[in-house]
């Protein structure tokens, strides 16, 4: 079938989008900042443009119980399965306090269909990594992922089940080295702390750091993990604490100053690239002043890398502008980002959603004023300068 953006599958080159379009039907409570429904949004925004053309379309499957237990233990996951939703409304403040495993809080509640909204989630990531295992993919997208706080055996912050470890596990069996890079505004701590130990997986994480107000206080630039001379797995947890405010040309002159000399030294056989899209400007949670075309710069990177790489949702709490950025980065992966039109489809579902009828509004559309940048250029030289340094014990 022929589109009107004339968008078709590039010979050679192979994308696969994985979507369950039963995730947005789940809510975390009327205002929680984390709405499932972005995903419809974004999705609708891929489809208008006629992406989906360019790519094989996967309907994602849940994960089982025993994909789950990879990496979290098994009384973690039981009860996952098994426990009550809280009583509605999820909107106050109160939750169990005696409750297990950090659930039933304000930040992780218990609502109806979470354990299947979890497997949902972790069965598009791990989709992703088989298509990327058996090279049916070069990049593979599954924007219902990304869930980087989930531990072992805690949920945190919105998340609940790290499916992206679960799929750096699996590209683990076919690729000797991983690496993982995470541009959402918050610090990458569950993935970090699964790969402390081996030297098998790089991860860096660039996120807003204050470890007195901004969730979850971890990653200092001097958090490079556990330094024991038998932990093979030292100096490969790097991290690019930021302060609000940071524009662009910053960003990604950081992205590919630490990003490249990562590559260099570490050599990765494939990448996983935690794309959150709170680091975007006028994010309800995140108050950098990046724009798609900054944020997008980074997955753009990764691409001419030329490496297997899967791309994960995460974070993101203006459905608008996540579906703008996702959608973009949809067409990066796709190589047709030059040649769409800026201007947001007219057959668009949900078009008036979007507020401004581009994909790519500036910083005045989005916020009016920008954000004061609290990132003198000094502290950006002085972090790769530390990562350079880093990265003098690492060679592969
Ligand atoms: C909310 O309005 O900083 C949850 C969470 C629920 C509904 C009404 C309840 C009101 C903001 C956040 C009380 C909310 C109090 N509701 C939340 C230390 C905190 C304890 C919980 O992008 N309170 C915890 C987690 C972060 C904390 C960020 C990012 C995930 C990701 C990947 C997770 N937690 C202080 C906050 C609201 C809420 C409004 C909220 N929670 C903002 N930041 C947090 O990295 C997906
Ligand atoms: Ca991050
Ligand atoms: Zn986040």
């Amino acid at each position: 079938m022929a589109h009107e953006y004339g968008i078709t599958k590039p010979k050679g080159y192979n994308v696969t989008f994985h979507y369950n379009p039963n995730m947005e039907r789940h809510h975390f409570g009327q205002t929680h900042p984390m709405k499932p429904w972005r995903l419809t949004l974004t999705k609708s925004l891929v489809t208008s443009y006629g992406m989906n053309f360019a790519m094989d379309n996967y309907t994602a499957r849940t994960a089982t119980y025993e994909e789950l237990t990879n990496f979290h233990t098994n009384d973690y996951v039981d009860f996952l399965a098994t426990v009550a939703p809280q009583p509605t409304p999820l909107d106050v403040d109160n939750m169990h306090p005696d409750l297990k495993f950090n659930l039933g809080g304000s930040d992780c509640p218990l609502f109806e269909g979470l354990y299947d909204y979890c497997s949902m989630s972790a069965g598009s990531s791990l989709d992703a990594a088989r298509k990327i295992c058996s090279k049916q993919a070069d990049i593979a997208i599954a924007w219902g992922g990304g869930l980087h706080h989930a531990k072992k055996s805690e949920a945190s912050g919105f998340c609940y089940i790290n499916d992206i470890v679960l799929a750096i596990l699996q590209l683990l069996r076919v690729y000797p080295r991983v690496l993982y890079i995470d541009i959402d505004v918050h610090h990458g701590d569950g993935v970090e702390e699964a790969f402390l130990s081996t030297d098998r997986v790089m991860t860096v994480s660039f996120h807003k750091y204050d470890p007195n107000t901004f969730f979850p206080g971890t990653g200092a630039l001097d958090d490079n993990g556990p330094r024991s001379e038998h932990n093979p797995g030292a100096h490969h947890a790097l991290n690019v604490p930021l302060n609000d405010g940071i524009t662009d040309e910053q960003y990604k002159w950081l992205f590919e100053s630490v990003i490249s000399r990562c590559v260099e030294k570490f050599r990765p056989s494939a990448i996983a690239l935690q794309c959150g899209a709170d680091s975007l400007a006028g994010d309800r949670l995140g108050k950098f002043n990046l724009l798609v075309e900054g944020h997008s710069s980074c997955v753009e990177f990764c691409k001419k890398l030329g490496i297997p790489m899967i791309m994960f949702g995460g974070g993101g709490y203006t459905p608008r502008n996540v579906a703008r950025a996702w959608a973009y980065e949809t067409a990066v992966a796709i190589n047709q980002h030059k040649n769409i039109p800026t201007q947001i489809p007219e057959h668009t579902p949900w078009r008036e959603r979007f507020r401004h009828e581009t994909l790519l509004p500036t910083i005045e559309q989005i916020l009016g004023e920008p954000r004061q940048n609290r990132n003198p250029q000094k502290k950006l030289q002085d972090i790769v300068q530390h990562i350079t340094e880093q990265l003098r014990f690492v060679s592969h």
